[in-house]
């Protein structure tokens, strides 16, 4: 098991280490505008944020400070700040709106703010609604916190922290509209350094860091900033990183190792040609389940077999995954060395290999809800609770089948509706699908499939709307042959696009609503 001593910092551990010993030239961060900060770079910038957040705000330790951004090294140097002043952050996606951040202020009881100056609108109409929220300070652009910033030393001595001591409050997408705060130690944000990353990813010094995931997101803070900082590897910040993007961007810095989610692999696969991906090396699935014939698809364009993982913000980062040699196409892997998991009943009895039930996890990290009564619900005995329906095989391998809320009981029949979702990608006109239950008044409810036609179809369908029953018939007959027939989609409709979170999670709750 991990030891941590009783007292720490996370931004000593995971930055000013490098610099005490003698590494602080090494390339730490990449950035928009050919931005780039060695490991010192981003220790005097944090440094000096950190003496405003306490010298000119008042920021002690326990506060809770908003941190809203898009992905900049920038971002990353404040939330260090946070971490040194022994405060404790709140960070939240980008694109929240005034409505949302509301929420998160007053459940986190947030006193300060430092936010992207771009994305200054939202949170100055939700501040109005916000008594705890004290002080805004703005940065990019003509930024007040950096002009502040650069009249400060670039020494600081981080506040003493406990190992036990909250640091961060991260909030969980919303996928059912009420979003939940989890709190996390400083020892969590080391721990997650020492498992999934050591066993399964086993990234080196040399490597370099890229992805889409917001530094909002658990996701995306541990692949894109911790993660790296832990071994001395660097890191691009990409503001931009749509599938579009990330290609060039891959290309640009040479990056070796990706992270984003299984559509975001899927649209690019469409379109590595003409990209020098000849750096990449290892590239990172999660935050989705991973289709088989996404994983196909990557390795095809690329050669590249993917590394897929299950976390949860809950959790802090994954707990199951595997190593690229121990890749299995539809399995997502085995509990990482130094969590456990297993199979529950609706009894809470563990069940034998082979059969459905709730995916329960113990380790290192787990889940502290803030104020919230749904911890008695999602946490018992040391074992979270997901929201996940797996199945454990023979060797050991655990094997995504649904949401437990995307099961679709049709006819007496269980059916996972993802299981159908990947039978319907592996049809080469369809470019995405989401499939959830409508409700039927006589077999209870059936499968029903939203699909994005991939380019060029969906034309040929407005263009000829009678072709529509053909294609319907088509991508049913489809299904029909891959899985079991009575899972096929009796009812399917086009669409240009899926709803999603901002962390690219499908928002199937959404579609489920408009099928009732
Ligand atoms: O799989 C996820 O959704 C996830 C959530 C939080 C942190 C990391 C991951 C992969």
């Amino acid at each position: 098991s991990l030891q941590f001593p009783e007292r720490l910092n996370c931004a000593d551990a995971l930055l000013d280490r490098w610099v005490r010993e003698g590494q602080g030239e090494r390339l730490c961060m990449e950035g928009a505008g050919g931005l780039r900060w060695s490991y010192a770079d981003l220790q005097a910038q944090a440094n000096r944020i950190a003496r405003v957040l306490v010298e000119d705000l008042g920021v002690v330790s326990g506060n809770r400070v908003l941190l809203r951004g898009a992905n900049t090294p920038m971002m990353a140097a404040c939330w260090f700040a946070i971490m040194k002043v022994g405060a404790i952050a709140v960070a939240t996606m980008p694109l929240l709106r005034a409505k949302e951040l509301v929420q998160v202020i007053q459940k986190a009881e947030v006193s300060h703010a430092l936010c992207d100056e771009r994305l200054a609108e939202e949170l100055q109409l939700a501040q109005a609604q916000c008594p705890t929220l004290r002080q805004v300070l703005h940065y990019g652009g003509a930024g007040a916190l950096e002009a502040r910033a650069a009249a400060k030393p670039a020494n600081f001595t981080n506040v003493d922290t406990a190992a036990e001591d909250c640091c961060i409050i991260a909030f969980t997408s919303g996928t059912t509209g009420q979003p939940k705060g989890t709190m996390h130690f400083h020892r969590d944000v080391l721990a997650i350094c020492q498992c999934w990353p050591v066993h399964c990813l086993r990234a080196r010094p040399e490597d370099k860091f890229i992805g889409s995931p917001p530094l909002a997101f658990t996701f995306g803070l541990g692949g894109l900033v911790l993660f790296p900082m832990s071994i001395g590897a660097s890191t691009v910040l990409l503001e931009k990183a749509s599938p579009e993007a990330l290609l060039p961007a891959i290309a640009q810095y040479r990056a070796t190792i990706c992270f984003t989610a299984p559509t975001a692999y899927r649209a690019m696969a469409a379109q590595v040609g003409g990209h020098d991906l000849s750096s990449l090396r290892q590239c990172v699935s999660a935050g989705e389940a991973l289709p088989a014939a996404t994983r196909a698809l990557w390795k095809e364009a690329t050669g590249i077999e993917m590394i897929d993982g299950i976390g949860a913000t809950e959790l802090l980062h994954i707990f199951i995954s595997h190593t690229e040699a121990e890749a299995r196409p539809g399995a997502t892997g085995r509990p990482v060395p130094g969590y456990q998991a297993c199979i529950l009943d609706d009894e809470g009895r563990v069940l034998p290999p082979g059969q459905v039930g709730r995916l329960a996890v113990k380790g290192p990290t787990g889940c502290r809800y803030l104020a919230d009564e749904r911890q008695t619900r999602y946490v018992q005995g040391g074992w979270n609770l997901t929201g996940d329906a797996y199945l454990m095989d023979e060797q050991g391998y655990f094997v995504y089948q649904a949401r437990t809320d995307d099961m679709i009981i049709s006819g007496g029949y269980n059916i996972a509706g993802p299981e159908v979702e990947s039978a319907l990608l592996l049809h080469p006109k369809v470019a995405e699908c989401a499939v959830v239950g409508a409700r039927d008044p006589e077999r209870g409810e059936i499968v029903k499939a939203f699909v994005v036609l991939r380019d060029g179809q969906g034309d040929a369908l407005r263009q000829d709307p009678a072709l529509e029953s053909t294609l319907i018939k088509e991508l049913q007959d489809f299904v029909k042959a891959s899985i079991a027939p009575y899972k096929y989609p009796r009812a399917i409709e086009f669409r240009a696009s899926l709803p999603r979170t901002e962390t690219g999670k499908l928002q199937r709750f959404r579609l489920r609503q408009e099928a009732q």
